[in-house]
Formats: C-alpha cells, sequence, structure tokens
C-alpha cells in the first residue's frame, strides 16, 4: 500500500516538472539536476574486440538522444578498476548505475553498497553469480549459453552421416567472464550428440584479436591435425586466421571455423569463405538500456531478466548482410 502510494506521488512529481517544461524550476526529486536529468554511472568492461567498440558506441550515442547524462568509466578489462568506479558512482549518487561485470563473481560486497545508497544497479551484457537478486534491477544481455548451442548443432549439421573423428580446438573469452562459461558450456553440451567430435585443445585468448593469433599458432605447433577451431568472439578468430594462413593452410577450408558476435570484420571473413558460420551476439543494447534506466529511475517495476534478439550466420546469408551490417 505504502509503497504504491509513494510511486504515484513521485510520477506526480515527474509529471509536474515536465509540464514546467524548460523553465527550469526544481522538480524536488533529490539529486537529480535542475532540470529533472537522470545521471547514469556506467561502468564498461574495456576496448578488447569490435564488439566491445560497437557496445560502447551504442551506449554513448543512445544516453544523448535520451538526453541522460552519462558518466563513462573504461575498466581496462580489470575487476578492481570496476569496483573502484562503482564505488566513485555511489560517492557521486549518480541517479543509476549500469555496468558490464568483467567476470562473474566477487560484486556482492558493492551491489549491497549501492543498495544501501538506494541507487538502483542494471547488469548490462553479462551476468554476476550473486545469490540475491535483489542486488539489481535487471540484467539486459543475451542468452551465451544459447549461443554456444547454435554454434555446436550448426557444427552436429556439418558432420552429419560422417563417420570420421573431427578434432576441434577451442579459443575460450576472458577467463570467468560469463560469455566464456556459458559460450563452453552451450557448445559442450550440444556436441555430446556425436561421440566422434573430440575438443583436443582449449584455452583462453581473452577476447583479443592479438591473443588468439598466438595461442592458435601454439595449437597449430602440437596439433597437426585440426578440423575445427571454435572461438568465442569474431577477434580471437580473426587473430587465429593470421596463424593458420601463416601456417600455410586454408581458413574455412583445411580448418573449419565457427565464431560468435558477426561484427563486420567477422562477417567479412564469413563472406569471404574464411569463416564457416557466425552466431550473433548484438552489441546494440543502448537503448534498451536507456529505456530501463529511465524506468527504474522512476520507481517502475522492470523485467528481471530482458533477452536481445539474435540470429545466426551462414556464408551465403553474411553476402546478403554485409552491406547492411552497422557495426
Ligand atoms: O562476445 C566479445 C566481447 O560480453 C558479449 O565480450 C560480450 C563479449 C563479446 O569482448 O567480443
Amino acid at each position: 500500500m505504502r509503497r504504491s502510494l509513494s510511486v504515484a506521488v513521485f510520477s506526480g512529481l515527474l509529471a509536474v516538472s515536465a509540464l514546467a517544461g524548460c523553465g527550469g524550476s526544481d522538480s524536488g526529486s533529490g539529486d537529480k539536476g535542475d532540470d529533472g536529468t537522470i545521471t547514469l554511472g556506467f561502468s564498461q568492461v574495456g576496448a578488447e574486440s569490435g564488439w566491445r567498440t560497437a557496445n560502447t558506441k551504442s551506449i554513448q550515442e543512445s544516453a544523448a538522444a535520451a538526453g541522460i547524462k552519462l558518466q563513462f568509466s573504461d575498466a581496462q578489462g580489470k575487476q578492481e578498476n570496476q569496483i573502484t568506479a562503482l564505488r566513485s558512482f555511489i560517492t557521486q549518487k549518480v541517479d543509476v548505475i549500469a555496468f558490464s561485470p568483467v567476470v562473474t563473481s566477487g560484486w556482492d560486497a558493492v551491489l549491497k553498497e549501492a543498495k544501501d545508497a538506494g541507487i538502483p544497479v542494471i547488469l548490462t551484457d553479462r551476468a554476476v553469480d550473486s545469490q540475491d537478486d535483489s542486488l539489481y534491477e535487471s540484467f539486459l544481455g543475451s542468452d551465451f549459453k544459447v549461443e554456444g548451442q547454435k554454434a555446436g548443432e550448426w557444427l552436429l549439421k556439418e558432420y552429419e552421416g560422417k563417420s570420421e573423428p573431427v578434432n576441434i580446438v577451442e579459443l575460450q573469452g576472458t577467463t570467468g567472464s560469463a560469455p566464456a562459461i556459458d559460450r563452453q558450456t552451450g557448445f559442450g553440451d550440444a556436441i555430446k550428440a556425436n561421440p566422434n567430435f573430440k575438443i583436443v585443445k582449449t584455452q583462453t585468448g581473452d577476447f583479443k584479436r592479438a591473443d588468439g593469433k598466438t595461442v592458435m599458432e601454439t595449437f597449430l605447433q602440437s596439433t597437426p591435425d585440426i578440423d575445427v577451431l571454435y572461438a568465442h568472439n569474431d577477434d580471437m578468430g580473426l587473430g587465429a586466421i593470421e596463424a593458420i594462413e601463416a601456417a600455410g593452410k586454408k581458413p574455412g577450408t583445411d580448418i573449419k571455423i565457427i565464431t560468435v558476435d558477426a561484427v563486420k570484420d567477422g562477417m567479412t571473413a564469413l563472406a569471404d569463405g574464411k569463416i564457416n558460420f557466425i552466431v550473433e551476439c548484438s552489441p546494440l543494447l543502448g537503448p534498451q538500456l536507456m529505456d530501463i534506466a529511465k524506468k527504474v529511475n522512476a520507481g517502475e517495476k522492470v523485467e528481471k531478466r530482458i533477452l536481445t534478439e539474435e540470429t545466426t550466420f551462414t556464408q551465403e546469408q553474411a553476402k546478403t548482410e554485409l552491406p547492411n551490417r552497422k557495426y
């Protein structure tokens, strides 16, 4: 009773301030600027991949379009930098916090601090492993396990009816990150259906092109008969392509390649026949994030889990899609 009443009063205040228009009169709603502008503190993972660059751009552009003041902080791939950024957002009393957690674990303490300060938190792109889901309002992003499954299902079809052994190498994303954990699990679950499939090597390439290349070089040296590469993102797959070509092999033919993301560089390699299949993961989370930020700021209830819509691409589909690809 009490709760719904205060929400009603609060939205009433918002309506009044909206009616006041450009007059700049104070809505009286605490920390918000004089004009009622929402301040969103956002802690980004870093700039490890094409996906991340597109994600950052989407968030910055959508905040500007929505009239939300964005405090953007780049963690350069380090969890401790994210925790520092979140604490600084709390001290600054931003209206809403959003972040894409580098790894899944170790967030409970700082999330509790945000909750105690009354600042709503939105997870974007990556999940946390906190048992208490009251520590955040919503989690917006892909289902990485399904992405891994889609990659595995394509491979099952590709080798349907064949009885030869299939040696697979895997380039994992950042160790301990939600997409690395779930893309590995989803793929592993799917390929169990074919006993000829064997993951002969699996190692992290940290979602980076340069690491994908060096790790693939060591795979090629230690394992002469690689049939398939499954890379958790396009960038690592693109790095691996360089290593495969340098070893005198033909990517896409001598070694079949499956990746995740579908950024422009990945789609180009797919259309060129160097990659065989890409599972899409959309980085364009900005517009939905701004929408959720406005709602939680207004005390409205939002879905705990908001999934992004995604597809998959074959080489033929990549040729058609490439001219329209925005990132
Ligand atoms: O697939 C990868 C990026 O968390 C979904 O992070 C994201 C992943 C994306 O570095 O390219």
